[in-house]
């Protein structure tokens, strides 16, 4: 009987360690963040081979504004998780219109001590957005989103930056009457001669 009652007491603690054991070390994003000391819609400008902006030089409302993502990785205990790898933290438009080249939208850097990363470098990306911003963890959506969206050269989001695009480019900017955010590269919510120094210099640009 007692022996019964000791093998009992054995197995609950072996049921406790192993739930904590599970989430130690392993992100998870209801215990994760992501942050821009930004407030209100800001836009960045990609270029496929990442000569675009960085998340510091966006353009808001009233111009340039810094809207780097600042992310904290932690595990379900909570704790944060130091050197958790760049290449698994990424960011992708909500409705998916930023369209990333492979590995192109990754953080900055692996995390610190802190379980901290953050994406202030530029994107190697093309395509647009005006939805916001989300960011995941191995794949896993950290609840939320961040008011970003992109412009970009390669506004149909092949990896490249083209006659296509030129041409897409071209129909926006003979037609005034309807505002093409996508074709608004100098953001300041008007497609006009100002937007076009940015395509000329960024044909040929593609995908690395
Ligand atoms: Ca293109
Ligand atoms: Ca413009």
């Amino acid at each position: 009987m007692v022996l019964r009652k000791l093998m009992g007491i054995f197995a609950i603690t072996l049921i406790v360690c192993a739930a904590s054991l599970a989430t130690a070390g392993v992100p998870d994003v209801t215990q994760c963040s992501a942050t821009v000391n930004h407030s209100g819609f800001a836009v960045v400008y990609n270029v496929p081979n990442g000569n675009g902006n960085g998340f510091d030089a966006a353009v808001g409302a009233g111009g340039a504004v810094d809207a780097t993502i600042t992310v904290v990785v932690n595990d379900g205990t909570p704790a944060p998780i130091a050197n958790y790898p760049f290449e698994d933290v990424w960011i992708e438009s909500l409705d998916g219109g930023m369209v990333a080249c492979t590995g192109g939208a990754t953080a900055d850097a692996s995390t610190d001590a802190l379980g901290m990363t953050q994406f202030q470098n530029p994107l190697q990306a093309g395509g647009w957005s005006l939805a916001n911003t989300i960011v995941l963890i191995n794949g896993n959506q950290i609840p939320g989103s961040v008011s970003i969206g992109y412009n970009s050269p390669d506004l149909d989001g092949s990896g490249a930056v083209n006659l296509t695009d030129v041409q897409l480019f071209a129909g926006d900017f003979t037609t005034p009457a309807t505002y093409d955010f996508r074709s608004d590269l100098f953001f300041d919510a008007i497609v006009n001669l100002s937007d076009l120094p940015l395509l000329a210099a960024a044909i040929g640009a593609s995908c690395p």
